[in-house]
């Protein structure tokens, strides 16, 4: 972690959203061959990752991830440094279902401790209902265990808040041109609600005040500063425009729908509210119910109570 340079901004939450988890296939002499070499006891292949949502690019916030495998795997603990517009992945083979710990380590402008996250390797299919597992299977026996997160940076050091606001960028265009800098535009910023989507519990490694997901995503072509004043971009080589519902790089954005490979959006998100409105109004009926269950049963009481008085 390098010394802190500048002040840290004040009042400020910049997030970045993010997808980590576990892709798995069990070998399958068709469709997942076993390659030479690999253990007899190895039943699966699988993949463990970090990345950006809609595969944008994130190593202008993120420059490494330690991936801390079980102890039975050859050379466990595993650094991965950042190639811009590359997810941080680990890809391996085994018999067994474990743990993953995930440190982050943020770029040095930051001045940001690592972080840590965890996540269970999944191999086999899972869920809540046996539906659940059995969409799994029909899957072709891949098993995607995969979160959606943000990443909070409270109040960044200064430096950090002008790479993060640097402007925002089509998708690839982090791996046509370098670095930040140049081109208008803000991310959004603001406050965290972790969800998931498509996977059983969500983790949330952090705190931070929940606003809700309506927030600043598209300022695509103007640059707010830090003083309030809206700059016109100074070189704007192009439009910036979501394409396909899809994100802007260095951008809070989520894609609009889901696409093949892109199960989190606000069509996901959409789902999800409508899910737990659902559960609410269940819910409330079925406190309805038992109230008036109550009541029947508080009645049906002080008449046994009123009957026994007169026997007396
Ligand atoms: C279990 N507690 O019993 C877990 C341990 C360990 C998984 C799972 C070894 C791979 C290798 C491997 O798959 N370990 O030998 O490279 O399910």
């Amino acid at each position: 972690m390098a010394p802190p340079t500048g002040k840290r901004v004040k009042g400020v939450q910049i997030f970045r959203p993010f997808v980590y988890g576990t892709t798995a296939r069990p070998f399958d002499e068709k469709t997942n061959p076993k390659p030479p070499g690999i253990p007899d006891d190895h039943t699966h292949s699988w993949t463990v990752f970090i990345k950006g949502i809609d595969d944008v690019d994130i190593t202008y916030w993120l420059r490494r991830v330690q991936f801390k495998l079980h102890e039975s795997i050859p050379n466990h603990v595993r650094m991965v440094e950042g190639i811009k517009g590359q997810p941080f992945q680990i890809h391996e083979t085994g018999w067994g279902e474990f743990e993953i710990t995930m440190k982050l380590y943020y770029v040095p402008e930051s001045s940001e401790k690592p972080q840590t996250l965890y996540h269970h390797l999944r191999l086999h299919p899972f869920g809540r209902t046996e539906e659940e597992k059995e969409a799994m299977r029909l899957n072709g026996g891949e098993v995607i265990s995969w979160v959606y997160e943000e990443q909070i940076f409270n109040e960044p050091y200064e430096p950090f808040y002008d790479i993060l606001i640097s402007g925002a960028l089509p998708p690839s265009a982090s791996t046509l041109k370098d670095g930040g800098g140049s081109g208008g535009g803000g991310g959004g910023s603001g406050a965290a609600t972790p969800t998931s989507a498509n996977t059983p519990g969500a983790s949330s490694n952090k705190g931070g005040n929940k606003k809700g997901h309506e927030r600043s995503h598209s300022r695509a072509s103007v640059s707010t500063n830090k003083d309030g004043k809206n700059n016109e971009p100074k070189e704007e080589p192009f439009v910036i425009q979501r394409s396909e519902g899809g994100v802007l790089e260095r951008s809070a954005m989520i894609p609009l729908v889901n696409r093949p490979g892109q199960p989190f959006s606000r069509e996901t998100e959409q789902l999800e509210i409508q899910k737990l409105k659902e559960a609410k109004l269940k819910v409330d009926e079925m406190r309805k119910q038992m109230m008036d269950e109550l009541e029947k049963k508080q009645k049906r009481l002080e008449a046994l109570k009123a009957e026994s008085a007169k026997a007396a």
